[in-house]
C-alpha cells in the first residue's frame, strides 16, 4: 500500500474545528417561452455528504464508510489515539483534494497517505467519482505494526 508519491502531513495539537458549511445549489426546472414551467425535474442535491473517521489504536472507527458518488464529500479524520495514526487509501488517486488542518488548506490532485498525530484533525473535501470498495489503512510501526494489529477499514464508494 505504500506509494512513492506520499503526501504526509503532520499535524500538532487539536485544530479548531472550522464551521461545516452548507452548500447547496438547485436546479432550476426548465421553462418555455411563456415562462411557464414545461415540465418538472427532480430537484438535484448538490447537499454535501458528510462521514466521520475515528483513528485511534488499533481500528478505524467505523470500520466501514460509504459514500456516494458524484456528490461532495467531507470526511472527517480525528486521531483520538495516543499515537500517531495514517490514513492510507486507494479511493482518493487522482482525485482533486482540498485538505484543511491546522487551519490551513490546501489543494492537492491525488492523496495517498496522511499522518496524524494524536488529537489531530483533517477535513478532506471532494468528491468521489470511482465506485468500488477500497481499503483504508494504517502503517503506522509505533509502539507495534498497527497493520498487523489490524488497523484497517473500508471506504466504500457507490
Ligand atoms: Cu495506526
Amino acid at each position: 500500500m505504500r506509494h512513492s508519491n506520499t503526501t504526509s502531513l503532520l499535524l500538532c495539537g487539536f485544530m479548531a474545528c472550522a464551521p461545516i458549511a452548507a452548500v447547496s445549489a438547485e436546479v432550476l426546472p426548465p421553462s418555455d417561452e411563456k415562462g411557464a414551467a414545461a415540465y418538472r425535474e427532480i430537484p438535484h442535491t448538490n447537499a454535501v455528504q458528510q462521514a466521520t473517521i475515528y483513528l485511534q489504536e488499533y481500528r478505524f472507527e467505523p470500520a466501514l464508510t460509504t459514500l456516494k458518488a458524484g456528490q461532495p464529500a467531507r470526511l472527517i479524520l480525528i486521531n483520538k489515539g495516543t499515537t500517531v495514526h495514517e490514513f492510507v487509501t486507494d479511493a482518493l488517486h487522482g482525485v482533486a483534494v482540498n485538505m484543511e488542518a491546522q487551519g490551513t488548506l490546501a489543494e492537492m490532485q491525488g492523496l495517498i497517505e496522511l499522518e496524524i498525530p494524536p488529537g489531530g484533525k483533517v477535513v478532506l473535501r471532494f468528491t468521489p467519482e470511482q465506485t468500488g470498495e477500497f481499503a483504508i489503512a494504517c502503517h503506522a510501526s509505533k509502539p507495534k505494526d498497527h497493520f498487523k494489529q489490524g488497523m484497517v477499514g473500508k471506504l466504500v464508494i457507490r
